[in-house]
């Protein structure tokens, strides 16, 4: 097409910018530019010029879908089928429809800056618009332009080779966190939408967990039973005193509005208090008192607040006798007794050294009256929040570090109320968050194993042990099988970023026969595929965005623009690759396209909008069944956003606390002493 005819006046010298960055940059890249150059959607979305004003622009709500733990409403203004700004909630989507409306109990949604920017994503020269095989040698980063029908034509074949010559394990599902908050568009490892194609496929090693959290995981489920120790972030509002451990929400976002509800409580007189080693911008906004501490080491000072509050005698002791199991011999279970108390342990009674502020200091380098102070000001404080996020547990026995602070959550008697804070995990209100087309085959798998361990596994197999790999157990024959990797299919991951020691998986890789990335934009994992198959964002697919670990709401994402290029969702590659599977392989794959997308049939891969959008009628009827939501579809849709409000605060264990309903532990306590670990080292 005539660059001439393009519709929307573009600023020249960003234009030119652009042509000249992707001529020089890598071939993938390049050619996506002249690609979208050619087809008359070309970056004219960097439209500064004439700047329009708002009655020549038309408005649709939508989300962000960057996984960080917030989800906020984007609000994008188009002119024709271009995005030419983004802004954010402003109160009139709500019921009632007043522009600024804004309470407490419910909140706008404002995007940050990082949302608000997702516009260079969009329409980023990196953007893949249509399928490239590798013509160079694995990893050159060297590629060209091919039909989807022989892209997926390869991969197909190549898929039923794979699991004929090397069995059920051979295909490594990396799929994670890129998509993994939509309804219908998702990408995590258990209900995401290639953990259900591979699992029916009947070739599928599932990597679980990520270099993250699985020490938070661990302490929360040990401790609590439960990953649900979170409060709804307008909690925090309520507290006396926040200790920020570990924890930068300035930054780092584990809820939505989180730094507003910390700011309410501020302006009510809360206390502020970071540990960290970097002085950071939550140290800043919120005037704290920073303790800087040497990474790794929190779980020693946290023993060291423990002893200064049992020897000051500030524990809540009718706190820990109610609920807790195990804080000290008065706790301990009957069957138990002959085991080490964490009272005691904290005195030193087993092994001579009371782990004192001084023994401490030595440790973590925080000297030893900051720790005395901050010990007496978070016992002395009610209510407080001592707020243990998850990166200080990144390491060799993380867990511990969680589960101290756990204790002394408890031992101040900070949980199941108003203003407290059992974190941890940190998970809060519950989404409805299963749809319809993921009730059959979810998380079907023929081995799992830890993320970070697929390399290790590629260049030692078969002589490996379970350990090494984290193989989880199986209930039948195929327990301990270590899987025979051949494969792997990138899906909403960017894991030669995002694992540890990638020159380890550089060795790895180059002993696969199939490397598939799906992705919007070219990554460095993206350069080591032999396949790469160009996904429509989320502003280009319809769906409806849900709440991270935390938040009480939805924001309908219809599709914003038309798929750049020739992108396709995710649902409609796997879809099309099902029916050519089953084509290949009538005899073992029979139904396989209708199974896998009950609503569609082949045509989905030309027309998504109508079974798209079933599914989320669907959905959307068990929020309305299961959430009391009264509400209907086409009202959502058109305003874009649902908002829950609660008569109070979502607060973690506060049934447990108020009402006696027992934790889910085996004994039915907050375990400081785990019954569970304890039967496992007997
Ligand atoms: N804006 C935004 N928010 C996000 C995400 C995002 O990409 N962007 N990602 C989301 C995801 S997937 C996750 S897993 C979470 C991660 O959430 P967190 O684990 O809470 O976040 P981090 O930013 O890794 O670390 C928080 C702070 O811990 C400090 N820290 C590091 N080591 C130590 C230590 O040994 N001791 C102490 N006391 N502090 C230490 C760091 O200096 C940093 O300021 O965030 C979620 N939220
Ligand atoms: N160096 C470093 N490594 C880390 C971390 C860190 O802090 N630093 N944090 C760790 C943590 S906590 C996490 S959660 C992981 C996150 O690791 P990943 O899940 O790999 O990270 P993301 O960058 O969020 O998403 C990966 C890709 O998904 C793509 N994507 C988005 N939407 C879609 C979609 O609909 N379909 C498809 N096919 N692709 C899509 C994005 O374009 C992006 O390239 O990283 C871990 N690794
Ligand atoms: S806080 Fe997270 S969800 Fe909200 S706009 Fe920023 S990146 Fe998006
Ligand atoms: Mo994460």
């Amino acid at each position: 097409m005539n660059k001439d005819t393009l519709a929307a006046p573009i600023n020249p010298a960003r234009r030119d910018f652009l042509k000249t960055t992707a001529a020089g940059a890598a071939a993938a890249a390049a050619s996506s530019f002249v690609e979208l150059a050619s087809t008359g959607k070309e970056a004219s979305a960097f439209a500064y010029e004439p700047y329009y004003t708002d009655d020549q622009l038309t408005t649709m709500v939508t989300s962000c879908a960057h996984n960080c733990g917030s989800r906020h409403m984007l609000v994008a203004h188009k002119k024709g089928d271009v995005i030419v700004r983004l802004s954010s909630d402003d109160g009139r989507y709500q019921a009632g429809g007043a522009f600024g409306f804004e309470t407490e109990a419910v909140p706008q949604l404002r995007a940050c800056l990082r949302g608000r920017s997702y516009r260079a994503r969009l329409y980023s020269a990196e953007r893949l618009l249509y399928p490239m095989v590798r013509v160079g040698e694995r990893g050159e980063g060297r590629f060209k332009r091919v039909s989807w029908d022989e892209a997926l034509d390869r991969i197909a074949k190549k898929m039923i080779e794979l699991k004929d010559t090397y069995g059920p394990t051979a295909i490594l599902d990396q799929s994670y966190a890129g998509a993994s908050y939509g309804v219908l568009h998702k990408s995590d490892q258990i209900e995401g939408l290639l953990a259900r194609f591979l699992g029916m496929f009947g070739c599928r090693t599932s990597s679980w967990s990520v270099p993250s959290y699985q020490g938070t995981t661990f302490s929360s489920r040990t401790t609590f039973g439960t990953i649900e120790d979170g409060n709804e972030d307008d909690a925090f509002a309520h507290s006396k005193l926040i200790i920020m451990w570990g924890w930068n929400p300035a930054y780092t976002f584990h809820g939505g509005n989180t730094f507003h509800y910390m700011r309410l409580a501020k302006q009510r007189g809360c206390k502020f208090v970071v540990v960290d080693p970097q002085y950071t911008d939550s140290a800043s906004a919120y005037d704290a008192w920073w303790i800087p501490i040497r990474p790794n080491t929190d779980a020693a000072m946290l023993a060291a607040m423990a002893h200064y509050t049992f020897v000051n005698e500030l524990q809540d002791q009718a706190f820990i006798n109610r609920f807790c199991l195990g804080v000290d011999a008065g706790t301990m279970p009957d069957w138990a007794r002959g085991h080490e108390n964490f009272k005691d342990y904290i005195l030193g009674t087993y092994d001579g050294q009371p782990k004192t502020p001084e023994w401490a200091a030595e440790i973590c380098g925080v000297a030893a009256d900051d720790i005395r102070k901050l010990a007496d000001m978070y016992a002395r404080t009610k209510p407080a929040a001592l707020k243990a996020s998850w990166s200080p547990g990144r390491n060799a026995y993380g867990e511990q570090y969680n589960r101290m602070a756990a204790a002394l959550q408890a031992m101040t008697g900070n949980i199941g109320i108003l203003g407290g804070c059992a974190e941890g995990v940190g998970k809060g209100w519950h989404a409805e968050a299963v749809a319809y087309p993921y009730d059959e085959y979810a998380n079907v798998w023929s081995a799992s194993i830890k993320s970070d361990r697929w390399a290790h596994c590629v260049l030692n197999y078969p002589d490996v042990r379970r350990e090494e790999i984290g193989l989880w157990p199986r209930a039948d024959q195929f327990d301990g099988v270590i899987p025979n990797i051949k494969a792997i299919w990138w899906h909403g991951s960017d894991w030669f970023n995002q694992l540890t020691n990638i020159n380890k998986e550089i060795e790895a890789i180059r002993k696969l026969e199939l490397v598939v990335c799906a992705d919007s934009t070219i990554t460095p994992s993206g350069l080591w595929a032999d396949i790469l198959l160009p996904v429509a964002t989320h502003f280009e697919r319809h769906d409806v965005a849900l709440p991270w670990y935390k938040g009480h709401y939805y924001i309908h994402r219809p599709k914003v623009i038309a798929p750049l290029g020739e992108s396709k969702s995710d649902f409609q590659i796997f879809t099309e690759l099902a029916y050519r599977l089953e084509a290949l392989d009538p005899a073992r794959l029979s139904g396989f396209g209708k199974r896998y997308n009950p609503k569609a049939d082949r045509s989905y891969f030309e027309n998504d909008d109508p079974v798209d959008e079933a599914y989320l009628v669907d959905w959307w009827h068990r929020v309305q069944s299961h959430q009391g939501v009264t509400m209907s579809w086409e009202e959502f849709k058109q305003r874009g956003v649902y908002k829950f409000e609660f008569a109070q605060p979502h607060v973690a264990f506060r049934d447990q606390i108020e009402k006696g309903v027992p934790f889910n532990t085996p004994s039915g306590r907050i375990e400081i002493f785990s019954t569970t670990l304890a039967q496992v080292s007997d």
